[in-house]
């Protein structure tokens, strides 16, 4: 290396000593001083500029994935980072003063399951509306349901009938109709209906069991939530199962407020129904219905329930309080051979369904719940009245 005295600060370093350029030991003190600084200098500068490579290595990253979550939006997947979900405010519970006296008051969705029609054809007419409905007492929601509310209404047909659907669109924008027991191509028969519109197709209900029907018109989360779906029940062949002295139809469901629905209607909320956490559950649409008005049997009747899960996100876990289920047929599959006995809580997934069979001696009042018991504190809950007992549950 050239060293002159214009450059007395050039050094060299190796072999384990240090060499100057100039002749002085002052000035070769100075210098190996000058030396060491400048190596730990060096290797200072060599760790920043790690840091800093690191640093747009992860800041490229970053770029990355924010690039990879636009492409994904503009697929139409929803963004799952641009929701606080810590914010969320929760409507659970709302009621007036008088609630007592609008839950005496309201008029229980009518769970008994009415007689399917005689003949090879059931025909059933359906009307999508968008109507003001009451979810829990006094808490009103703005749905987009069937015309009378929601859930809608229950349809009974035999094994083996054929199944006649004319969808009529009373709603402001295209919605549809999917029906679980129904075998058929859904780009033909669940496409959308225009508003003011209908649609007609038959399926031949060869399936037995209880199953959802709702809108299937995107985004489908919104459209259930907003409570368009309802049960079908498919009678198995006569002689398949015992017969019942009560069949109830239950469809659970969840509802998501972006408000408390108590001075005016509450309307849908797309943040909650993504993070499901709804503000109320409900058995057929309202909080508690049968708790005020419930259910009913006499000691030692075999009492079916035709359970429905419509979701639109979160499981039902069905249990009766007091006893245990006599006869199971989960997921609504109805053969004997396959059905579960002396259980005490099945799952119904969110569009799923099952059939539970009890018989009740002792004359009581039996809650049956979603045992997912946040879920009762949120309303899926009611009483079957076994004995037309006075009183009410205590809790
Ligand atoms: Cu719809």
């Amino acid at each position: 290396m050239r060293t002159t005295p214009d450059t007395p600060r050039r050094v060299q370093v190796g072999n384990g000593h240090v060499s100057a350029s100039t002749g002085t030991t002052q000035r070769k003190d100075s210098d190996a001083l000058f030396a060491v600084v400048s190596l730990l200098l060096g290797i200072l500068v060599a760790a920043l500029g790690f840091f800093a490579l690191m640093m747009w290595v992860d800041a490229h990253n970053a770029k990355d994935a924010a690039k990879s979550a636009e492409a994904k939006v503009s697929n139409g997947v929803a963004p799952a980072s641009s929701a606080r979900l810590g914010d969320l405010e929760s409507f659970a519970g709302a009621s007036p003063s008088n609630a007592e006296d609008l839950a005496a008051a309201h008029r229980p969705f009518p769970a008994k399951l009415p007689a399917a029609p005689a003949g090879p054809v059931a025909n059933v007419n359906l009307v999508l509306k968008d109507v003001t409905i009451d979810i829990a007492p006094g808490v009103s929601f703005t749905a987009w349901a069937w015309e009378g509310g929601a859930p809608g209404p229950v349809i009974h047909v035999r094994q083996g009938q054929l199944v006649k659907i004319t969808l009529t669109n009373k709603g402001a924008i295209p919605h549809s109709v999917d029906f679980h027991a129904a075998r058929v191509a859904p780009n033909v028969d669940f496409r959308d209906v225009l508003p003011g519109k209908s649609i007609s197709y038959t399926f031949r209900a060869n399936d037995p069991g209880v199953f959802m029907y709702h809108c299937g018109t995107k985004p489908v989360l919104m459209h259930i939530a907003n409570g368009m779906y309802g049960a079908i029940v498919v009678d198995p062949a006569p002689g398949t199962l015992p017969k019942a002295d009560k069949d109830y139809v239950l469809v659970a469901s969840e509802w998501y407020l972006a408000s408390d629905g108590l001075k005016s209607p509450a309307q849908f909320n797309m943040t909650k129904a993504h993070a499901r956490q709804p503000d109320w559950m409900t058995f057929n649409g309202y909080a508690g219905q049968y708790v005020k008005h419930p259910l009913t049997a006499k000691p030692g009747e075999l009492v079916r329930f035709w359970v429905v899960d419509a979701g639109p996100s979160l499981d039902t876990d069905f249990h009766i309080v007091g006893t245990v289920l006599n006869t199971a047929y989960p997921f609504g599959d109805m053969k004997p051979a396959d059905a579960l006995h002396n259980v005490q809580t099945v799952t119904v997934p969110a569009g799923g369904g099952g059939v539970f069979d009890v018989r009740i001696n002792k004359p009581g009042l039996y809650p049956f719940v979603s045992h997912a018991f946040a879920a009762v504190d949120q309303g899926q809950v009611g009483l079957l009245n076994v004995g037309k007992v006075k009183g009410m549950m205590s809790h």
